[in-house]
């Protein structure tokens, strides 16, 4: 079988950024971007030495990349630094201590402001409370924290002793938290009573409390009261943060890290099976996501920047936490619901905070154009300067809309595309260079060498859809999969076995001009009568019908045909009785993009199963289309009610 997606969909607007953006930008012309793109993957070891020296090591390195014990890299050998003195300690030695570091607004509308200075004082605390509980370097911390200042000072407590973090996002049930303490065999766990949500009390050391009954390796549960609900208490498990904090100094020396000792693990799910340990460690990371930060978001001494993730997700980390600390810039963080209490809350905080930098996902983009014109209109969004976008691919339509209504047709679009174990932003425009085009993920970040390769390895030509490949190491890399080498060999490592390349699992084309253009995960590739079709392609088609707010579609077993696609669509204005509409909208695709395209089935449903991340659950998709009952992994779903609407539908 051949691994080529055919490619349907053209796209032909492009905007290239405004003089006044390029003049000031960080990278402003293509031949910088060219000159110091050929640098970085002819020259790696060149062009991220110089990186690497902006940070603060403790120790310099030796060498800057030993790729001989690959896929085991190893970069900035032999160096010593610590994240959370990069983040907060170089700052205020170079006198930006009062500098804002986080704007935190709860969702009831309660605010705290942190100076670098401040924030370093409370690290270290929160530091030395882990200290005092026993917490040791190498140990590993569990937190499942609402989107508090605390979540942030807790990652950067564990890195200042060396703890290693790993983040559970605090929607996760006590099934999916207790599966991730156990599979990190974690001894500590941070958590909070509860956090706000559209008004209701999440209610996490419950969770927590569930969780550990079967986590008997924990001996501490560290309690941030946020929300004051009653909780129940186990001795001497179980304390509160805001006693344990009274007993200990104000100081602590960061922890000396080697390059390659961990910083985090971050869990994520797969197609299959049990979720993966992330691996990631110190020197790369941090210089991968500082160097990103700088340039996708061109950061200047005055943004106010603001990524709308969840620090439970990868996003947080990179592009909250480590990528905009380590650059000394100000920053927004929510706790709460886009629409709590109305759909105008991210435009409220924009607007009030004067925020100038914006990074959200497609998935909260489409839900704003769901939600109307109006939200954004009624503010003074005039000082955003640029927006970014993450997690999915954005259909050109929600692309045109984020363009116009709320960058106000003068903000350039950075599409984004990473993962998880990529640790930073891999694909992405420059925002002072790239003329964009809506829906592509644009050009390699320096040091990135992608190509797009057929299953054997063999480079396809423009506009050939096949696998994206990343052919040579990058210092924000994922380290492995916790406790599974092998998986880690055999997921990542061995789709070309005669070849060291790393391989997403992403499809991919590239377009005459040379753009990456993501075309989705390829077990989502659909194959009709030999045809190869991205999910992503189909989707875009019946999102550009007016009458279509969102969509995804999945193959369905055919005899005729191999698969048959199946579509599910949200219409505008809601779900009604209407079979004109679902004739209209499969005649829309034959028109997009062939006959071939052709949904042999839609069916209209109110919502979509999505991870709690905002992507899409094709998978889940997949057996309702079919008619299948499987036990599926439902435990990462944010919407399980939905299911039984679309079986229903059936
Ligand atoms: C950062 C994050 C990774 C997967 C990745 C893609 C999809 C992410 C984009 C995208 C198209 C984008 N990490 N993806 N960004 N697809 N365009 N700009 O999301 O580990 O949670 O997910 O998300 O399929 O492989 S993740």
């Amino acid at each position: 079988m051949s691994d080529q997606i055919d490619n349907v969909l053209h796209e032909n607007r492009s905007f290239p950024p405004s003089a006044e953006f390029q003049q000031n930008a960080h990278i402003s012309s293509r031949e910088q971007y060219q000159r110091m793109y050929r640098e970085s993957v002819e020259h790696p070891e060149v062009f991220w030495d110089r990186v690497a020296r902006d940070l603060p090591w403790i120790e310099p390195y030796e060498q800057v990349l030993d790729w001989s014990d690959a896929p085991r890299a190893r970069w900035f050998t032999g160096g010593k630094l610590n994240a959370s003195a990069v983040c907060l300690d170089q700052h205020v030695a170079n006198g930006k201590g009062d500098k804002v570091a986080i704007r935190w607004e709860g969702e009831p509308g309660d605010r705290r402001d942190l100076t670098y200075r401040e924030l370093l004082t409370e690290v270290s605390r929160f530091a030395n409370v882990l200290k005092a509980r026993g917490v040791r370097k190498g140990d590993r911390v569990a937190i499942y924290l609402p989107m508090i200042p605390e979540l942030a000072m807790a990652v950067l407590a564990c890195a200042r002793i060396g703890a290693i973090h790993s983040v559970v996002f605090g929607g996760f049930s006590a099934r999916a938290l207790r599966d991730r303490i156990e599979d990190g065999q974690c001894t500590a766990v941070i958590t909070a009573d509860g956090g706000w949500r559209r008004g209701k009390v999440l209610p996490l050391k419950r969770e927590v409390d569930e969780a550990l009954e079967h986590c008997p390796d924990v001996h501490t549960s560290l309690v941030i009261a946020r929300t004051e609900n009653d909780v129940a208490w186990q001795n001497p498990r179980d304390v509160w943060y805001h006693e344990a904090v009274r007993e200990v100094a104000d100081t602590c020396e960061p922890e000396p890290m080697d390059s390659e000792d961990l910083l985090f693990l971050l869990y994520t799910s797969g197609s299959t099976g049990k979720p993966k340990g992330i691996m990631h460690s110190t020197a790369g990371y941090m210089v991968g996501t500082y160097l990103t930060t700088r340039f996708v978001f061109d950061l200047q001494p005055d943004d106010v920047y603001w990524c709308t993730a969840d620090v439970g997700w990868i996003t947080g980390h990179s592009y909250i936490v480590y990528g905009p600390l380590a650059n000394g810039v100000t920053q927004v963080m929510y706790e709460g619901a886009p629409n709590a209490p109305a759909e105008d809350r991210f435009w409220d905080i924009c607007e009030r905070h004067g925020v100038t930098v914006f990074y959200t996902a497609p998935t909260a983009i489409r839900a704003f154009m769901k939600w109307g014109d109006e939200h954004p209109q009624k503010h003074d969004l005039s000082k955003l300067r640029l927006l970014g976008t993450v997690g999915e691919p954005i259909n050109p339509e929600a692309w045109m809309w984020y363009r116009r209504m709320i960058g106000g047709e003068r903000c350039p679009i950075v599409d984004t595309w990473w993962q998880t174990e990529t640790g930073g932003i891999m694909l992405t425009p420059l925002p002072g260079v790239t003329a964009t085009k809506p829906g592509s993920a644009c050009m390699p970040f320096f040091g990135v060498d992608a190509a797009i390769l057929d299953s054997a390895g063999k480079e396809l030509g423009a506009d050939q859809g096949g696998l994206l490949a990343i052919r040579k190491p990058w210092p924000s890399m994922l380290r492995g999969i916790w406790g599974d080498e092998q998986r880690f060999r055999d997921t990542y490592w061995s789709k070309w076995p005669d070849r060291m390349m790393y391989f997403p699992g992403d499809g991919a084309r590239r377009d005459p001009d040379g753009y990456f253009w993501i075309l989705g995960r390829v077990d989502d590739v659909i194959n009709v009568s030999g045809h190869r079709l991205s999910t992503m392609e189909v989707e875009s088609a019946l999102v550009s019908h007016p009458k279509v707010v969102e969509a995804a579609v999945v193959g369905r077993p055919d005899d005729l045909t191999g698969e048959a696609i199946v579509a599910f669509v949200i219409p505008a204005g809601g779900v009604t009785e209407n079979q004109s509409v679902t004739n209209e909208l499969m005649e829309h695709v034959a028109t997009e993009i062939g006959k071939l395209a052709r949904p042999a089935e839609i069916r209209l449903t109110d919502a979509l199963p999505k991870t709690r991340s905002g992507k899409i659950m094709r998978r889940l998709l997949r057996d309702i289309a079919a008619g299948r009952e499987r036990d599926q992994d439902l435990t990462t779903i944010e919407n399980p009610a939905i299911l039984d609407q679309l079986r229903g539908n059936a």
